[in-house]
């Protein structure tokens, strides 16, 4: 394991340990219990890259600089703090989007004994990211924008959530609403922010940076954002479950992803016909025809050409950019996600 990598799991030990001796709440044995259960399950278990980016970026910030150990412990644990609101969104969309699978094992409202539960571990671990940055960042002359950071970035996640939900509505679901300025608007809310703008942002505030002297840097973790979004819609019905960890919902839920928009722009009348009569349905009979006809479209050749397109156009937009050590963390960024498969 890395270095970086293991330092980051300890600074884990800690903030949990910190929040299961929080002095607001009386902890008994079963509520101790109960929360530290639901971290470990919840929390550590996925590829960890929005929390390592922010080490990473800031890292690159500092071009070169040895970090003081203090330095890495903050950054790990804001990087801990995007992980918890990762780990908060995906209890919720779990539920939301009734999937089964999630990093390997069944979504954590699947385990007995949790249920519906698990909406109010979503509301405490949504809690716990205030309280971490209390503790360590208070004093922190950038505390207030820090705060408002993970304000926003939750209000844009959470209004991105709301408009891929309420498209997939019971007795309106239609399919002549999907195109790619919708899947644009989904994606960029419910994904780009929260994944990709959110780890430099902390870096940048860290490194004593005005995030308003940054609105470019914005401009392309967005562009990576929806690019990254575009690739879990792809992986939703091409990737390997064993890889992914997940079993793809999106045929079943009505998604607006971007593989039904691409379908529907390349379709012939008949198969148009076909499609709306068979997606959204959760049946595994439907399911099938759905995947058949995104084979005979030849979506999986579709995505490798978006897929090379938009690396390139990535490069020249980070390229563009005036500050070489910026360059560099939006190209580690890149390089992390081109072509993955997981
Ligand atoms: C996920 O969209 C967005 C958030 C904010 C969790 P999604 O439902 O496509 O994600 P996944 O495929 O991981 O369930
Ligand atoms: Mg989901
Ligand atoms: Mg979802
Ligand atoms: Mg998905």
């Amino acid at each position: 394991m890395g270095e970086i990598r293991s330092k980051f799991l300890e600074v884990y030990s800690v903030l949990k340990a910190e929040l299961l001796h929080d002095p607001a709440f009386e902890f008994t044995d079963d509520s101790r219990q109960w929360v530290e259960r639901m971290l470990d399950y919840n929390v550590p278990g996925g590829k960890l890259n929005r929390g390592l980016s922010v080490i990473d970026s800031y890292k690159l910030l500092k071009e070169g600089k040895e970090l003081t150990d203090d330095e890495v412990f903050l950054a790990c644990a804001l990087g801990w703090c995007i992980e918890w609101l990762q780990a908060y969104f995906l209890v919720l969309d779990d539920i939301m989007d009734n999937s089964v699978t999630r990093r390997g094992q069944p979504c954590w409202f699947r385990q007995p004994k949790v249920g519906l539960i698990a909406t109010n571990d979503g509301i405490i671990l949504r809690n716990h990211i205030p309280r971490i940055l209390k503790k360590h960042f208070r004093e922190k002359p950038y505390y207030v924008d820090l705060l408002d950071l993970f304000n926003e970035v939750e209000f844009q996640t959470a209004s991105g959530q709301m408009i891929d939900l309420i498209t997939t509505l019971e007795g309106e679901k239609d399919l002549s609403k999907y195109s790619l300025p919708l899947h644009r608007r989904i994606v960029q809310y419910k994904t780009a922010y929260y994944s990709f703008y959110l780890p430099v942002a902390c870096a940048l505030l860290m490194a004593g940076e005005n995030l308003e002297n940054h609105i470019n840097v914005k401009d392309i973790l967005i562009e990576m954002g929806i690019y990254f979004q575009v690739q879990d819609d792809y992986l939703d019905c091409f990737g390997a479950p064993e890889v992914i960890g997940k079993v793809g919902t999106d045929i079943e839920d009505f998604k607006c992803s971007w593989l039904v928009v691409k379908a529907l722009e390349r379709s012939t009348e008949e198969q148009k016909k076909l499609l709306y009569e068979v997606y959204g349905k959760a049946d595994e009979a439907c399911v099938a025809k759905v995947k058949e006809l995104y084979k005979v479209l030849d979506l999986q050749g579709v995505f490798a050409e978006y897929e090379r397109e938009s690396y390139e156009k990535l490069v020249k937009f980070i390229e563009s950019h005036p500050s070489k050590a910026v360059q560099a963390v939006l190209k580690s960024f890149l390089a992390k996600i081109y072509k993955r498969l997981k």
